[in-house]
Order: structure tokens, then C-alpha cells, then sequence
């Protein structure tokens, strides 16, 4: 049987590199369905990867796709944003990849607004060089780099991207993909930077070190701690500790864009100049 997503498939290209049991082809695959519910072709989407196992979904998506550089992701999909501002631009980051190394780019690009919709994948750690911990990292769990435990508290992303200034703002598991795929969908049909975190199960080098290692647990105890929005708000600190809140969890529809409002300035300086100038030639002062 072919499934629809194949279209945007390298088909050849598999099997992909992936651990049994990673999450990143649940949030591939939910990104797929989300291009497919929105009619979005081949020619007209362009996916930019940062360099990580999750950003290496870039290779087997049959689109416009860079594989770009660690923590450069937003970087690239900017310059792509500014040229072609018709196009439909993605990036797919690592919490590594988009908030340790990236971490500028992000907030820069959730500050300007600027029409990109950005997939983190959360697992926590550094998953394609062994397992370092990253800037999510919960604190007590172990990385190669924290043998006895993380003692730095993790970022919040969504709150960051938020006081940054992203205007649609949203996290799922890979557990919940229906879901995900929604808030995905939702996403690229934000005008203004989107923001989707997309927690997923790394049990190879996150599991190895942290309960539960097994990956049905994995995903049953994100499950069990993920928890709706509206839910969350009727709930208190202590009653949130360990919830992983899903859903949308802010949106801005009126804050400018920034590719629009820079044509907008562009426009309105060249025909100034052209006024200038043909004044000039005319001899008016
Ligand atoms: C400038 C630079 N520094 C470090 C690396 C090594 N490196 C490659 S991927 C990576 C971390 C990836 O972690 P994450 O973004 O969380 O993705 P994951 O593999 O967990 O999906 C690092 C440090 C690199 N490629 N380039
Ligand atoms: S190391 Fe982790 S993130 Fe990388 S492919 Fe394996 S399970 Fe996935």
C-alpha cells in the first residue's frame, strides 16, 4: 500500500537512521499530514533542518529542503522567507539545535515576527553525539555531561518564545499525534513566527539514562503527564509540577509580520527615490 505522505517521501532513501523508537519520524509524519491537509505542494515548501537527529528529516523529505548548519536553521529559513515570501518555510530543530547553539536565532526571529513556522523536537538531550544534555533538560535527570544529574533549571520554551514576541505559540507529544498534527497545521497557517514544541521520546540516549528506558513507557508517562491548556489554568504550581501542557498556548494575530511590513517600507522608499530622482532630473528643488 502507498500512503499519500510518500509523495513527499525519498522513499529510496530508507530506512532512515533513527533509533527504533524515536519519536522524530512520529513528528515527520505528523508534518506531512498537516501539508497534505493543507494542499501544500512540493514546489512551494521549503524545510530547513539545523543539524541533529531530528533535523536529519530534512534528507528524506522530497521537497525544497536544506540541511543546513548546527544552530543556523531560522538563520537560513530567513534569507528563504525574505526572497520568497510565497513560500510555505519550515524549519525542524533539536532543543540542542534551535535553544542551546541556535537560541539567538530563535528570539530574534520570534521578535521580528517573521512569517516561519519552527518544529522543535524536545527529547532533552543531545541525541546524534551521545547524549549531552541540553538547555530542556529537567533537572535530576542524567546526561553524559551531568553523570549525577542536571542541576541547571530547564528552559521553558514556549514561555521563552512567548516574552520573546512569537505570535503562535503550541506543544504536543508525539504520543498525542492527531494533535500534533493539528497544532502543526495551525501553525503554518499562522501569518507571523509559529512556534510548535513537540516533545518526543529518545530512548536511546535519554532512555539509557533516565527511567522509564522503555519506549511504550516513554510515551505512556508523557501521556500521563500531559495535560490541556484550559485544564492547567484551573490548576495550581504545585498540582503542575512535572504536567507537560498541551494545545495552543498563545496566538497574536495582530502583531505585524516582518517580511510584510519590510516590503511595506522597501515599497515606500523606492518610490520616494523615484520622486527624488525625477525631481533632480527635472531641476526642481
Ligand atoms: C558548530 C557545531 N558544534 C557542534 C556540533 C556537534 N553537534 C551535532 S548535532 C549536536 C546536538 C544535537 O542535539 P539536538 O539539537 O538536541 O538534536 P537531536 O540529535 O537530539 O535530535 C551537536 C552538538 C556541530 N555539528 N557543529
Ligand atoms: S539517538 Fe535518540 S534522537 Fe537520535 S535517532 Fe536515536 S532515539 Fe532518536
Amino acid at each position: 500500500m502507498t500512503l499519500a505522505i510518500e509523495q513527499f517521501l525519498h522513499t529510496r532513501r530508507l530506512p532512515h537512521i533513527w533509533c527504533p523508537g524515536c519519536g522524530n519520524g512520529i513528528v515527520t509524519g505528523a508534518f506531512l499530514r498537516a501539508m497534505l491537509d493543507l494542499g501544500l505542494t512540493r514546489e512551494k515548501t521549503v524545510v530547513v533542518g539545523g543539524i541533529g537527529c531530528s533535523s536529519r528529516a530534512t534528507g528524506y523529505l522530497d521537497l525544497n529542503t536544506v540541511h543546513s548548519i548546527h544552530g543556523r536553521a531560522i538563520a537560513f529559513a530567513t534569507g528563504i522567507k525574505m526572497a520568497r515570501p510565497d513560500f510555505t518555510v519550515v524549519v525542524f530543530t533539536g532543543d540542542g539545535d534551535g535553544a542551546a547553539i541556535g537560541g539567538n536565532h530563535l528570539i530574534h526571529a520570534c521578535r521580528r515576527n517573521i512569517d516561519i513556522t519552527c518544529i522543535l523536537f524536545n527529547n532533552q538531550v543531545y541525541g546524534m553525539t551521545g547524549g549531552q544534555l541540553s538547555p530542556t533538560m529537567n533537572v535530576g535527570n542524567k546526561a553524559t555531561t551531568a553523570p549525577f544529574g542536571q542541576v541547571e533549571p530547564p528552559f521553558d520554551l514556549c514561555k521563552l518564545v512567548e516574552g520573546a514576541g512569537a505570535t503562535y505559540i503550541a506543544r504536543g507529544i508525539a504520543g498525542r499525534v492527531r494533535q500534533l498534527e493539528k497544532l502543526i497545521k495551525q501553525g503554518i497557517e499562522h501569518k507571523g513566527f509559529a512556534f510548535i514544541e513537540a516533545v518526543v521520546p529518545c530512548p536511546t540516549e535519554y532512555g539509557r539514562r533516565n527511567a522509564p528506558a522503555n519506549v511504550v513507557d516513554m510515551l505512556e508517562s508523557e501521556r500521563a503527564a500531559s495535560i490541556a491548556k484550559a485544564k492547567a489554568e484551573q490548576m495550581s504550581p504545585e498540582e503542575l509540577a512535572g504536567k507537560i501542557i498541551t494545545g495552543v498556548l498563545h496566538q497574536d494575530g495582530a502583531k505585524p509580520e516582518f517580511q510584510s511590513a519590510y516590503e511595506t517600507m522597501a515599497t515606500k522608499v523606492q518610490a520616494e527615490e523615484a520622486v527624488r530622482i525625477r525631481k533632480l532630473r527635472e531641476g526642481v528643488r
